[in-house]
């Protein structure tokens, strides 16, 4: 074949060399050990000397020619192919980054955090006790034997007999005084059981109970601390009232109200028109429990409380459905 057309004939071939690997192809097919420039030269040997020294000058240029010409596209499509990888993996440090969620804690959790800083603050120590109680720690040691009316009142859940679901926190300030001497100066905050379940009850709901017990503590140690905290908690112009009541582990007991926080005591639906809400039970502990746990009732005395955290909560908050809690609803929790 002409020599000329060859080269015409190689780049066209060129031309249509889009990558390396068409490349390689190619230099396989034109340079290769069996390829076009190998067969040219074995054609060489059937020429006499004079014309295979001129030929073979020529087919030599041109396979260098060629030679070149691959090497030139090899360079190109490397430096074609590390742009776009580079290209590919380009970060833009000025975008903006992708903004995570913040998760904050749950309302009952932040209410009983608060809680429990405002006592600690006054320096009460916080105790803990098992969910699963004995009858004796539940009813028993808290002056409220098997045929008392107010085991009625706090729907139990019975585990097996002689145990139970705690229906209150009390327990542990029976532990604790079985354990400790006086001074103790204790809350007790924790999950208690109650078989109820409406718009204000659930079957599980959360208590901080406080024990102040020493020689010579009176009623009147129990209306400043408890004063205090309502202030803390409610603010300082928050109006209070201590009224008369009864539990079988207090004497006397009294409920403490604070003036309604919706209708600021000109009456409304939630206070149902008394211009007060109840916010929590106490009261001068009952000589009786003194003597369970083995403290003198002649020599010492102590106050407790109770209240409830869901439904300081919803106060707090103006929440009316006690459960909204315990849906887990994003729309919910995350207005707190
Ligand atoms: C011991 C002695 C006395 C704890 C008390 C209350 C009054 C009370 C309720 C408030 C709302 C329970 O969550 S609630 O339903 N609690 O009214 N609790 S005095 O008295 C004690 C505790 C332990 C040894």
């Amino acid at each position: 074949m002409e020599l000329g057309s060859i080269r015409t004939k190689i780049e066209q071939e060129l031309s249509s060399v889009k990558d390396l690997s068409s490349l390689n192809q190619f230099r396989i097919a034109i340079l290769g050990r069996k390829g076009l420039f190998s067969e040219l030269i074995e054609r060489l040997k059937s020429l006499d000397k004079e014309e295979r020294r001129n030929y073979g000058r020529e087919i030599n240029e041109l396979k260098l020619w060629a030679e070149e010409k691959v090497e030139e596209l090899k360079t190109h499509f490397e430096m074609e192919e590390k742009r776009r990888k580079e290209l590919a993996s380009w970060i833009d440090v000025t975008m903006p980054g992708a903004i995570p969620i913040v998760g904050r804690s749950h309302p009952l959790t932040q209410t009983l955090e608060e809680i429990v800083k405002i006592f600690t603050s006054l320096g009460f120590s916080v105790a803990e006790g098992p969910d699963i109680e004995y009858d004796y720690y539940n009813f028993e040691a808290l002056n409220i034997p098997k045929d008392h009316p107010a085991r009625d009142m706090q729907d139990t859940f019975y585990v097996r007999p002689g145990v139970v679901l705690r229906t209150h926190t009390s327990p542990v300030q029976i532990r604790t005084m079985e354990s400790h001497l006086p001074p103790v100066k204790i809350i007790a905050p924790g999950a208690v059981y109650r078989c109820d379940n409406d718009i204000s009850h659930t079957p599980m709901f959360h208590q901080v109970e406080g024990l102040m017990v020493d020689k010579h503590i009176r009623f009147s140690d129990l209306k400043g601390i408890l004063t205090v905290f309502i202030h803390e908690m409610f603010g300082e112009k928050t109006p209070l009232r201590f009224r008369p009541s009864y539990f079988p582990f207090t004497e006397p007991s009294a409920e403490v109200d604070i003036g309604c926080v919706i209708c600021q005591g000109s009456g409304c639906r939630v206070c149902k028109n008394t211009g007060w809400l109840e916010i929590l039970g106490s009261g001068m502990v009952h000589p009786q429990v003194f003597r369970i746990v083995g403290y003198d009732p002649e020599e010492i005395t102590g106050f407790a409380f109770g209240m409830g955290v869901e439904r300081i909560a919803m106060l707090k908050f103006g929440i009316d459905d006690i459960r909204q809690f315990y849906y887990n609803d994003m729309r919910f929790l995350s207005q707190f």
